[in-house]
């Protein structure tokens, strides 16, 4: 196979229009780190990563210092890739920094692979085309006060989303209010969501989750520190409602060790994050051998293509509108679906993103 040429990084700072806020962060912007394969035929490959705000400098870093040099010697099919980085770049860490670098280049790729064979990713992964029910997330803030929720999630209805999630865990009391409201304004069929950012104890999730035991409440994201598997484990065993994670975890041992402990319902990885596309599939295909489900955290536009290829994906989720702001064909939402797009590769051109560039 034709070696990759030339790699080429970008670093890129979108402002949000307000800052969005959840239990324990404020995304005021979007970084997007991109990376650009070359091989010798010039055929082109892209992927990209992001952070909420900070920390991109040092991942573009990573990937032009550590990685641009096994890139350029190393092999290009996507599996094989990605297993000579591990073997040469873990040593400085297995998440964070490193997993996210290693996430844009396993991206791109996969991007490559498929502009090679003219080919979209869906195809490639083995799904079949069809339409994905997508839920949404961008009206589910915490700077929204109860009536604008309300309100939210009554136009997320109306758009025919099948699921509204929205952010707990700032004031014990607010929460259960915020949730009742939105509860009683989303009819049968469309589920209520919930994420808390990591923000409560064992004992402050399992209080909240009793108070609102009268609700069915599709999951409880991400209620407890990252990283504390016992700690979701003993949440789990006492309460009915499903558990979710999966976008702080950065790869599949992760995954399995989460599993194993008992500590979740509905697994939640973060193409990105996790490391690519490759391990992506890797942890919905252990979902699929628990008999649980995986839902995949941010960035659609990729997503779509991987959730077509499992049954066990119930939807995604809707939250992309920074980064739509420059793609030039960003996905729409028809009926609450996504369809993965037909073009070669994931499809997504970037359009206007040098007058976000980060010059250093
Ligand atoms: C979230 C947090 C940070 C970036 C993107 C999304 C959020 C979610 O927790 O689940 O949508
Ligand atoms: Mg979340």
């Amino acid at each position: 196979m034709s070696r990759i040429t030339d790699v080429r990084t970008g670093l890129y700072r979108i402002p949000n229009e307000t800052a969005l806020e959840d239990a324990t962060q404020s995304f005021d912007r979007l970084e997007l780190i991109t990376v650009r394969l070359e091989d010798e035929t010039g055929k082109v490959g892209t992927g990209f990563t992001y952070t909420i705000g900070s920390g991109g400098t040092t991942i573009r870093t990573f990937i032009d210092d550590v990685c641009g040099p096994i890139l350029l010697e190393g092999p290009t099919a996507p599996r094989a890739l990605r297993a000579e980085l591990a073997a040469k770049t873990t040593f400085v860490g297995r998440e964070g920094i490193s997993e996210l670098a290693r996430s844009a280049i396993d991206i791109a790729a996969w991007d490559l692979l498929g502009n090679r064979l003219d080919t979209p990713l869906y195809e490639l992964l083995g799904g079949e085309r069809r339409d994905v029910p997508v839920y949404e997330t961008d009206g589910g803030w915490l700077h929204f006060d109860v009536e604008t929720l309300a309100r939210n999630a009554e136009t997320a209805v109306e758009e025919g989303f099948y699921g509204f999630k929205m952010k707990v865990g700032r004031d014990h009391g607010e929460d259960e209010e915020r949730v009742r409201v939105v509860s009683e304004v989303l009819p049968e069929g469309v589920d209520l969501l919930i994420d808390g950012n990591c923000a409560y104890t064992v004992n402050e999730a399992r209080r909240l989750a009793n108070r609102l035991a009268d609700i069915d409440i599709g999951w409880f994201e991400e209620p407890l520190p990252k990283g504390d598997y016992a700690a979701y484990a003993d949440l789990r065993g006492h309460v009915d409602v499903p558990i979710a994670a999966g976008e702080n975890l950065y790869n599949v041992t992760q995954f399995k060790q989460i599993l194993e402990c008992q500590g979740v319902d509905v697994l939640q990885p973060d193409v990105a994050r996790v490391g690519g596309i490759t391990p992506w599939m890797a942890v919905a295909e252990l979902a699929e051998a628990w008999g649980r489900p995986a839902s995949p955290h941010y960035v659609e536009p990729i997503h779509v293509h991987l959730a077509v290829c499992y049954d066990t994906v119930p939807y995604v989720e809707h939250h992309s509108t920074v980064l739509d702001r420059v793609v030039r064909d960003p996905l729409t939402v028809s009926d609450g679906t996504f369809s993965p797009p037909n073009a070669p590769g994931h499809g997504i051109e970037f359009d206007g993103l040098e007058a976000f560039a980060v010059r250093e």
